[in-house]
């Protein structure tokens, strides 16, 4: 089953917007396999944002991620990565749809709440960058009869 990377920032922390985040994405029909807080390590964050290394805001984004915890998790379901980014919205919060979670909650780029692997081979990186196996568990929700056909 597919599976997507996805970061609570610190600013989705610390404005309490946890819950509500978790929320869409279950309601939505996907399975958490994997959830932790966390402070990130500067490697970490590196690493994690290493295709932007060359950019101009590459140093204030690693340290925003490193400011204060982030919730790290890992989400299940089928066409979990394309939907995700849907349900996270534009990476320019003032440009994403109402509706979506940057759109409703954000204004401003580098304080877009929230991260999502952007395609599946990009996810399996993210994935096991951030988690060990054991921190994985794989589980059938009871009502996957009513999620699939
Ligand atoms: P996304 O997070 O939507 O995949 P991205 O991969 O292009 O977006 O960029 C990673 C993060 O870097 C993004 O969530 C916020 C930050 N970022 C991107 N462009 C930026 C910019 N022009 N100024 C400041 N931060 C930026
Ligand atoms: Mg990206």
């Amino acid at each position: 089953m597919e599976r997507s990377f996805i970061m609570i920032k610190p600013d989705g922390v610390q404005r309490n917007l946890v819950g509500e985040i978790i929320r869409r994405f279950e309601t939505k029909g996907f399975t958490l396999v994997g959830l932790k807080l966390m402070a990130v390590p500067r490697e970490l964050a590196e690493k994690h944002y290493d295709v932007h290394k060359d950019r101009p805001f590459f140093s204030g984004l690693v340290e925003f991620i490193t400011s204060s915890p982030v919730i790290a998790m890992v989400w299940e379901g089928e066409g979990v990565v394309t939907s995700a980014r849907k349900i996270i919205g534009a990476t320019n919060p003032l440009s994403a749809e109402l509706g979506t979670i940057r759109g409703d909650y954000g204004v401003s780029v580098g304080r877009n709440l929230i991260h999502g692997s952007d395609a599946i081979e990009t996810a399996q990186r993210e994935i096991k960058l951030w988690f060990s196996e054991e921190e994985l568990t794989s589980w059938e929700p009871s009502i996957k009869s009513w999620l699939y056909e």
